[in-house]
């Protein structure tokens, strides 16, 4: 297992790659070019000068997060091999700088959702929560606008304020597409990324679908088992896999998520895991709590022991932390309480591996 830590560089982070070097065990980032619109090359002189402050800091670049997929890809429309020739030639980049793992979505219009981005909590602290009701009345620009408020200006990651023209139409596109054809698109994008994904040893994780229930009545594509299942089959490459988000699937609480580990990293399809813990207020209201099991409704012992036991070698980050200690950060993304987050599961890893 290697702990990595989420960064963005050109100077869209308030934490510093110093910072992240002295967090114990932690060897790398986690990163993305989030200048670069959807669908652009990475060129290896972009990736380059990333890698090189990366590692002029004591850290790895093995993991990016994320490639971001062009709507057009997502939407099928006869454009989309243009834009699938350029993120296979970005993927050759990042293979000749190092990279071995790429983390990215298929989510329709947009990425993850909160209702709010700073919800107070009884010890003083601030996370991010949703409320279910709340958010389905909201309008598109309403989420817009709210996402934007609670963002300390900083972008937040799958919420670049290029996509936001774009949304209500696409929005408005995805109303007339089913959910198979939508799996049609994401196994064409597959059948022709995976082979270069073998060529270039690089292991792809798709992250689920964050809340793992239909907003806005777009296609849902990774928020069960079952979904889990249905789209590592649409390729059969071992390159093919999952990002393990227990809080983005820990949402809904019919997901078992030590089972998940269980099935999926047994199968060596676990490339990635994201850990963090989630609390439900009410069946899908929630808000985000500190990595510690009894602070939230998952069990993460039992999720760290269910990888180890099934022979998870992949890469873990500490995943959104609450807002601690007054930091001033991108939301879930300060350094304080997700480098908490990173001693917690080292020390269930290292609690793990001695017991046996
Ligand atoms: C949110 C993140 C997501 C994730 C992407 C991966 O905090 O977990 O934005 O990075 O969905 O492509």
């Amino acid at each position: 297992m290697k702990m990595v830590f989420r960064w963005w560089p050109n100077g869209d982070d308030t934490v510093t790659l110093a910072q992240i070097r002295q967090i114990p065990g932690v060897s790398g980032v986690a990163t993305m070019l989030s200048n670069v619109p959807a669908g652009e090359v990475w060129t290896p002189k972009m990736i380059q000068s990333v890698k090189n402050q990366v590692n002029d800091a004591g850290l790895e670049m093995e993991v990016i997060e994320s490639v971001n997929i062009h709507e057009d890809i997502k939407k099928g429309l006869s454009t989309r091999d243009q834009y699938i020739s350029n993120y296979i030639e970005t993927m050759k980049n990042l293979h000749e700088a190092g990279v071995k793992c790429i983390c990215y979505n298929f989510m329709p219009v947009m990425d993850w959702f909160r209702s709010q981005l700073d919800k107070p909590l009884r010890d003083g602290s601030g996370a991010m929560a949703y409320d279910h009701n709340y958010a389905s009345n909201l309008t598109l620009q309403n989420i817009i606008d709210s996402m934007m408020n609670g963002s300390n200006k900083m972008t937040l990651p799958g919420w670049e304020p290029e996509r936001f023209p774009a949304m209500a139409k696409d929005i408005e596109f995805y109303q007339g597409v089913s959910q198979e054809e939508y799996f049609k698109n994401i196994a064409y994008f597959l059948n022709a990324v995976m082979p270069y994904a073998e060529e270039y040893d690089i292991d792809f994780g798709v992250h689920p679908d964050d809340p793992p229930w239909p907003l806005f009545k777009l296609p849902k594509v990774v928020c069960s088992a079952e979904s889990i299942r249905k789209y590592l089959n649409l390729n059969s490459s071992k390159r093919n896999g999952l990002t393990l988000c227990t809080g983005s699937l820990g949402a809904n609480s019919e997901n078992d998520i030590p089972a998940m580990a269980k099935e999926f990293a047994a199968m060596g399809r676990v490339p990635f895991v994201h850990l963090r813990n989630v609390k439900h207020t009410s069946e899908k209201d929630f808000h985000e709590s500190s990595h510690l099991s009894t602070d939230g409704d998952l069990d993460m012992y039992a999720i760290v022991k269910a990888l180890h036991d099934n022979g998870f070698d992949g890469y873990i980050r500490p995943d959104h932390g609450r807002r601690i200690w007054d930091e001033n950060s991108r939301p879930g993304y300060g350094l304080y309480d997700r480098a908490l987050g990173a001693m917690y599961i080292q020390g269930l890893w290292e609690a793990v591996s001695k017991s046996k």
